[in-house]
């Protein structure tokens, strides 16, 4: 029994330390299909990554699951020095939540939450220097720009239709760290694996 607990107690600190932040990889795209999706090790607890000066930089997309809309959260106020705007999308591209600016006073960086997110699952995380904004097939925003200071669901002429490209010149860039709160890599593998491998050595030393 004591043996048990101590297992216990071993399998609960390590996963307490299985979380991490994701650091983009190569050059996150703008779209579904070029987004990086993140792979880890239990909770993914913010992403790091730059939307550089001067390029084609403009949006880095993420691939991430949110296990529990009513706690999830993301920002990156306090995380970037530069005008953000983020965006959430589900597995089809439609738009789900966005925010430019932060509610707080001031801030040109930007906060959602899971309010807007219809159930627990695979979502795409952008961050995109203002005011590159995403559109339609037809060139129409699936966000207005303004209140800035809103967190918004879609709301533009393009709002019933999913994302086909992104529309807009990007101002002042940097390098980012987006702060997640309650959510998880997309690809949790790894974490399922070392659960498994716990659990054999669980039931050899029970023996
Ligand atoms: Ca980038
Ligand atoms: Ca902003
Ligand atoms: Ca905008």
């Amino acid at each position: 029994m004591k043996k048990l607990m101590a297992l216990t107690v071993a399998m609960l600190s390590g996963s307490a330390a299985l979380a991490a932040d994701w650091a983009e990889v190569g050059e996150a795209g703008e779209l579904l299909s070029t987004a990086n999706i993140t792979v880890g090790v239990g909770a993914l607890t913010g992403i790091t990554g730059t939307l550089n000066a001067g390029t084609e930089d403009l949006v880095d997309m993420y691939c991430i699951r949110i296990p529990d809309p009513s706690i999830f959260g993301a920002t990156t106020v306090g995380g970037a020095s530069f005008d953000t705007q983020l965006f959430l999308f589900d597995a089809n591209g439609r738009g789900v939540t966005f925010n430019d600016d932060a509610a707080s006073s001031g801030t040109l960086q930007s906060t959602i939450t899971g309010q807007f997110v219809p159930a627990p699952g695979i979502y795409f995380l952008a961050i995109s220097r203002f005011d590159r904004d995403p559109v339609d097939a037809n060139e129409a925003a699936l966000w207005l720009d303004t209140p800035f200071n809103t967190e918004r669901a879609p709301d533009g002429p393009g709002a019933a239709n999913p994302l086909l490209e992104w529309s807009g010149g990007g101002g002042s860039a940097g390098s980012y760290r987006i702060e997640l709160r309650n959510a998880a890599f997309h690809v949790p593998e790894p974490a399922s694996l070392s659960l498994l491998a716990l659990g054999a050595l669980a039931m050899r030393r029970r023996r």
